[in-house]
């Protein structure tokens, strides 16, 4: 089982996205192992994108992640890395095959919806940005006895 970093971008948690694309991460296969709604601040939001860093998109892109509240995801199942970024889709909505959830809530190539970690090596380094490894949890349920 591998695990990967998954983000509700801003766009998509402001236009109350966010279950419709739970929906698809968790039908396409995928269970939850940690969540949380986090707003990231210029530092963080520069050092995660550190490889974009001089490109014209840069800023912008900091600005958009950083005006409004995220939703991080720690998701896992077979093939995690590479099967997330199968169902998310291209960067730019306009050349996401159907079906992908850019395509489907993207509005254009910055205001993409979400975030998926590209290789596992960017899981690894991009999962402790948002959790502490004991925050990700293999839960199992126990139907624990009623106490009277
Ligand atoms: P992706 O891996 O599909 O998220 O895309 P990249 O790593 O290439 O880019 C990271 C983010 O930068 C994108 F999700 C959105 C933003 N970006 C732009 O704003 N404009 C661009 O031309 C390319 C990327």
């Amino acid at each position: 089982m591998e695990k990967t970093l998954f983000i509700i971008k801003p766009d998509a948690v402001c236009e109350n996205n966010t279950a419709g694309i739970l929906a698809l991460v968790t039908t396409a296969g995928f269970s939850i192992r940690a969540i949380k709604m986090t707003r990231f601040n210029w530092a963080k939001a520069s050092k995660f994108y550190a490889e974009h860093k001089g490109k014209a998109f840069y800023a912008p892109l900091i600005k958009f992640m950083t005006s409004n509240p995220v939703i991080a995801v720690v998701l896992e199942r077979e093939n995690a890395v590479k099967k997330l970024r199968e169902i998310v889709g291209k960067t730019n909505p306009a050349e996401a095959a159907r079906g992908t959830i850019r395509k489907k809530y993207a509005r254009d190539g910055r205001h993409n919806a979400v975030h998926a970690s590209d290789s596992l090596s960017s899981a690894k380094r991009e999962i402790p940005f948002f959790f502490k490894a004991s925050e990700i949890k293999d839960w199992k349920y126990i139907d624990y006895p009623v106490i009277k």
